[in-house]
């Protein structure tokens, strides 16, 4: 079963931002989609939870050199 989330990305100024990120969030094991929204600064990602992990995902996005805002 797939699961959605979204997560408040920071550090994002720009359109090669947007794609960094997605790219990224692409790269994780059993991530099946991820798409970024600038304006928001939000990332919407769907997952196997039983092979990816908010902890893999919230690294990926920090070795890109962005971050997940804290909270939610
Ligand atoms: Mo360009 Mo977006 O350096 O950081 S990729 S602003």
């Amino acid at each position: 079963a797939e699961k959605q989330i979204t997560l408040p990305i920071t550090g994002m100024t720009c359109a090669n931002c947007v794609a960094t990120v997605e790219r990224s969030l692409k790269k994780v094991q059993g991530v099946e989609s991820a798409m970024v929204n600038l304006s928001s600064e939000r990332a919407t990602v769907v997952f196997d939870p039983e092979l990816a992990g908010l902890g893999d995902l919230l690294g990926r996005v920090e070795r890109a050199g962005y971050g997940v805002a804290a909270g939610e």
